[in-house]
């Protein structure tokens, strides 16, 4: 049965202070340059655009302990979620374009602020759960995850520009796909929290149709919650996805990818989308670009009802002779 065209609210975050890497600032302006707001219309889907959000600079943003922009993440964040949260309260489903993973951090606790308890689906090759204690890196794009669970509560010092931050999700209601590049304190707390994770090797072992199965049917044991949709694009394979920061190989194939994205669809509770990590200065050619641009329009339009069956609107009538 066909859903109704949901309406999509847009928010570029051009963020990059959660890692190292310049660039990924550039990826909400991209990602809307190969159509995004048109190819969501011809779809049937009503989108609107809410522009780019802007961030406070910290000219003396020192480190604390070992984390890098402690002050512009907890800010941007701030504004983020705030964003996120009125956008939710205008009654669409939200597409947060970034920049950098840190940015879910504010749309997920926006989100939660906005409509209650979340299930959230993190595709990505890495867990981004590291605390600012078990980082080795200090890059706060590997860390969103452990700011936003009640569980990690005790294991997250105070940060400055990060008062507003309550966690907001239980680690039962959070599901990874596509991991693999976890570090030894990311996978502790994963083994500990019980997370339901499908790293590559379940993707090898059970495919991607059993995956989204059991992905389904454990959101659906966890009562139907409105889906918060995490999407990394550096969870798709590097030869699809080249431009982003931390590419590692083995990962999803584009159809892998889709699939994710058509099965979340289809549960009707898809509530809020991050898409993060295009970074057009990391790819070798103009065509790993495109592609990894390319997809990450794809995945979107999946989120939004592309089906590759094909579509067509409910009130159409074919032509007569
Ligand atoms: N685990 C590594 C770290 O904590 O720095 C790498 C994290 C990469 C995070 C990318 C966005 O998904
Ligand atoms: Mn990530
Ligand atoms: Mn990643």
């Amino acid at each position: 049965h066909p859903q109704r065209a949901p309406t999509v609210g847009i928010i570029g975050a051009p963020f990059s202070k959660g890692q190292p890497r310049g660039g990924v600032e550039k990826g909400p302006d991209l990602i809307r340059t190969a159509g995004l707001l048109q190819k969501l219309q011809e779809q049937g889907c009503e989108a609107k655009d809410y522009g780019n959000l802007t961030f406070d600079e910290f000219p003396d943003d020192e480190p604390v302990g070992q984390v890098k922009n402690v002050r512009a993440v907890g800010s941007a964040n701030q504004r983020l979620s705030e964003a996120v949260k009125a956008v939710k309260k205008d009654g669409h489903t939200t597409v947060m374009l970034g920049g950098d993973h840190s940015l879910a951090i504010g749309s997920i606790h926006g989100h939660s602020a906005a409509v209650g308890q979340l299930s959230v689906v993190w595709v990505d090759a890495h867990a981004d759960i590291n605390t600012p204690l078990t980082t080795t890196t200090g890059n706060m794009h590997g860390q969103p995850v452990s700011f936003l669970l009640h569980e990690l509560q005790s294991k997250v010092p105070a940060l400055p520009n990060f008062s507003w931050l309550k966690p907001c999700l239980s680690a039962r209601d959070l599901v990874y796909i596509g991991l693999r590049d976890v570090d030894p304190g990311e996978h502790y707390f994963l083994k500990f929290l019980g997370v339901k994770v499908f790293s590559m090797t379940e993707v090898d072992r059970l495919g991607i149709g059993k995956v989204m199965e059991e992905t389904c049917d454990y959101l659906c044991t966890r009562g139907n919650n409105p889906i918060h949709l995490s999407y990394d694009v550096d969870a798709i394979d590097p030869t699809v996805t080249p431009a982003t920061g931390t590419p590692v190989v083995g990962g999803l194939t584009y159809r892998d990818g889709i699939y994710i994205t058509e099965q979340i669809r289809h549960t009707g509770l898809l509530s809020a989308v991050d898409m993060v990590e295009v970074n057009p200065l990391r790819a070798q050619t103009e065509e790993g670009v495109r592609s990894t641009v390319s997809t990450a329009v794809d995945l979107l339009l999946g989120c939004f009802g592309r089906l590759r069956e094909g579509n067509h609107p409910q009130d159409y009538v074919p032509p007569e002779p």
